[in-house]
């Protein structure tokens, strides 16, 4: 049995919290305050509800403080790209050597913040398809099934963790590991470059971008250069069509950051499109029509009275 403790205790937290409990892991949620502690011991526990929502287990799984002293063993950060930094220095203390960090975030950016914060610390990314949201607080709605490729953040730093992957499998959190991680994180960013902002800016759901072709080919083919010059070439090759994959494949479904805007929510743009032009301006490779979207992003978000990093 292996101990969790998880901080952020929102959709995917949940989500994994609840499968990590019924295979009788020692899971503890890591809470922001005595006040978000209250509020969780006045449930029944985490619930996990089907897509559907036909169905709804509650697990009561304990709950604590970054404050208590308990060493971590298995940290899963399941907080916001633009929350990370600030929730693993709340906990650093309590990390060691043998510890191992899984780092759900989406986007690129916070993954490197925080490993070169915990350089002792094995810290491990994760690239997702799964899908949840949050019916009420601590109540996630798996809403999609999907899979979660996991690599090591410092290029072969140690030897895969069969034991940990086979734990999660087993626990029905599909997943696989890569020594690639990078290549993963950064194609997945280059499509979220792409589909993200255009859908908030058109308000759109992805497969209505196809009245778009020209500015979705244009971006795409700066995003080639950039993959290039940041030395990811497999990556570059294919991202028009796997843009475009995406784009049919997901046809009904609306961005996660058009969902954020919908629901008021600050969204992780600097960790998207910001990381992406930032990126572009280091690495000297020019990037004009994907740093106009980004502008263009920050005034959308701006007129809806949304932070814009
Ligand atoms: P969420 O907003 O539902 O949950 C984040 C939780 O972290 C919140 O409850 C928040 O209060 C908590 N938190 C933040 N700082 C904290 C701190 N210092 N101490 C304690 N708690 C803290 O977010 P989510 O949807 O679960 O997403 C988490 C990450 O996973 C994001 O980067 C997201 O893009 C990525 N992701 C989400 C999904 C999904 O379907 N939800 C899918 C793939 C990737
Ligand atoms: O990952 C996504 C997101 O919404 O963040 C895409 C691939 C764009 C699917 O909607």
């Amino acid at each position: 049995m292996m101990t969790w403790h998880i901080l952020g205790a929102g959709s995917l937290g949940c989500l994994w919290a609840a499968r990590l409990a019924t295979q009788k892991h020692r899971v503890q949620l890591i809470l922001r305050d005595n006040a978000a502690l209250a509020r969780y011991q006045a449930t029944q526990g985490i619930g996990l509800s089907d897509a559907q929502r036909q169905h709804t287990t509650y697990y009561p799984i304990a709950a604590q403080l970054a404050s208590d002293a308990q060493p971590i063993e298995y940290l899963l950060l399941a907080c916001k790209a633009y929350d990370a930094q600030t929730a693993v220095s709340q906990v650093a203390q309590r990390l060691t050597t043998n510890s191992v960090v899984i780092l759900l975030q989406n986007g690129l950016g916070s993954q490197q913040a925080i490993q070169t914060m915990l350089p002792q610390v094995r810290c491990l990314a994760a690239s997702s398809t799964e899908g949840a949201y949050l019916a009420e607080p601590f109540h996630s709605v798996f809403a999609g099934i999907g899979h979660t490729v996991l690599g090591d953040l410092q290029p072969n730093a140690q030897a895969a963790p069969a034991n940990l992957i086979e734990t999660l499998n087993t626990a029905h959190i599909p997943c696989s590991w890569t020594n690639q991680i990078a290549q993963d994180l950064w194609r997945k960013l280059a499509i979220n470059c792409v589909i993200n902002p255009l859908t908030v800016i058109y308000n759109c759901n992805n497969g209505a971008l196809s009245a778009y072709p020209e500015q979705v080919n244009t971006l795409c083919a700066e995003l080639q250069q950039l993959l290039h010059a940041a030395g990811q070439p497999t990556t570059a090759s294919d991202l028009t069509e796997r843009v475009w994959h995406v784009i049919n494949s997901t046809a009904a479904n609306s961005s996660s950051m058009r969902q954020d805007v919908h629901k008021q929510r600050r969204s992780e743009i600097s960790f998207i499109t910001g990381f992406a032009c930032a990126q572009s301006l280091a690495l000297e490779c020019p990037t004009p029509a994907l740093h106009a979207l980004h502008q263009q992003l920050q005034n959308m978000l701006h007129a809806h009275g949304l932070p814009t990093t």
